[in-house]
């Protein structure tokens, strides 16, 4: 059994490494819901089983299914890919998961959010979300790592790090009212440097263009090293994206990591500007209880959202006319990695892409350094 604690990972000293140290393996959950993906869901299945297939090139792979989805699941997923029965009210892995910290000794644990489904009642994106609060615990008890439940709400895709002390957030999202009303700029911070083990927040403004998850920082920015972060750019003035990509670099010049260092910025090109079309908006359900997603909607398309694995880079593929350029950038800051791209914009029609639908698993083991104070 997975045991709850009730300290603080820094108070253990545990933190959460960067997403480009060594995994044991990655997580992600199956799109069910007809009144979020279109046609039943079986368009974003297709594409998060790409994404799947391409990550288990590198990595082990688990995919929890609901159980009215679980053989169908089973049966598209391939032979090396594990599938548990997981209840769950979405597919967001990053957010609904665990965030996982680990010591000097190799140990692993997990931070366990309060989710409420990106605003609870205030501008939350879905009803009941209940399933999805529980993803995490199930998490833990199948990778037997204990569990810290963290008294804040917050996702993963709300927090970056570079596992040397330095966290990236937005400010949308982190100081939003339909999330923590009754904590300060600082305490929240507090909390941060309590459940990451962080001594550094760096805070950029707003989140990519149009994001309803009210700017994940998982879509704008993201460190590909220590000292480097990749960023969501825009040339064009007139775009709104512009004046937000903008702030986030001035911000990101003036900033200093925890070890005191400045920050290189690789410029990722935004896609597009890509909107849904009226097919794709008809073949969502209408329903009660999930916000519409209405034809014409601006997509918050962005290659910042690409997933990290031991050995590779799996990049959403979203536009003929960006995606190469990315790409490119991609295999230079990550050299030693191949750079495998899938399309996803049917995962993107549902309001996030890959880095969102994924959970890496650090490995445990070996020894890790500490990051100083
Ligand atoms: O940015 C993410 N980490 C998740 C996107 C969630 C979208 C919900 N429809």
């Amino acid at each position: 059994m997975s045991r709850t604690l009730t300290r603080t990972p820094a108070a253990d000293r545990f933190w959460m490494p960067a997403e480009f140290e060594p995994h044991a393996g990655c997580w992600l959950l199956w799109p069910e819901r007809p009144d979020n993906w279109r046609d039943g869901a079986l368009p974003a299945q297709r594409a998060l089983t790409k994404v799947a297939t391409a990550i288990a090139r590198f990595e082990p792979v688990t995919v929890g299914a609901s159980a009215s989805h679980f053989q169908f699941a089973r049966r598209q997923l391939p032979a090396a890919i594990r599938v548990v029965e997981m209840s769950h009210d979405d597919c967001w892995m990053r957010d609904v998961g665990p965030t996982f910290v680990v010591n000097a000794g190799g140990e692993r644990r997990g931070v366990d959010w309060i989710f409420n489904a990106w605003g609870g009642l205030n501008g939350g994106l879905y009803f009941p979300w209940a399933a999805d609060d529980a993803v995490a615990q199930k998490v833990l008890e199948i990778e037997a790592d204990a569990r810290y439940r963290a008294p804040l709400v917050n996702e993963g895709g709300a927090v970056h790090v570079d596992g040397q002390g330095t966290a990236l957030v937005t400010e949308q999202c982190l100081l939003n009212p339909n999330r923590n009303p009754n904590m300060s700029r600082a305490a929240i911070e507090t909390a941060l440097e309590h459940y990451l083990g962080v001594s550094r927040v760096i805070w950029l403004g707003a989140g990519v263009f149009n994001d309803e998850t009210d700017g994940h920082i998982d879509e704008l920015a993201c460190f590909v090293a220590p000292g480097v972060v990749a960023l969501t750019w825009c040339d064009n003035r007139r775009d709104p994206q512009y004046a937000i990509s903008r702030d986030a670099e001035v911000r990101l010049r003036d900033a200093r990591d925890a070890r005191g260092r400045t920050l290189a910025i690789i410029k990722l090109p935004q896609p597009g500007p890509l909107y849904s079309t009226a097919a794709e908006a008809r073949g969502v359900l209408a329903s009660e209880y999930a916000q519409p997603r209405p034809a014409r909607t601006r997509l918050a398309g962005s290659y910042v959202n690409f997933y990290i694995a031991n050995g590779g880079i799996v990049m959403p593929l979203l536009d003929p006319r960006t995606d190469r350029i990315a790409a490119n950038h991609l295999k230079r800051a990550f050299p030693g990695r191949k750079v495998v791209g899938v399309p996803t914009r049917e995962i993107l029609l549902g309001g996030g892409n890959i880095h969102c639908i994924t959970q890496q698993v650090p490995a445990t083991g070996g020894k890790r350094e500490q990051p100083k104070k």
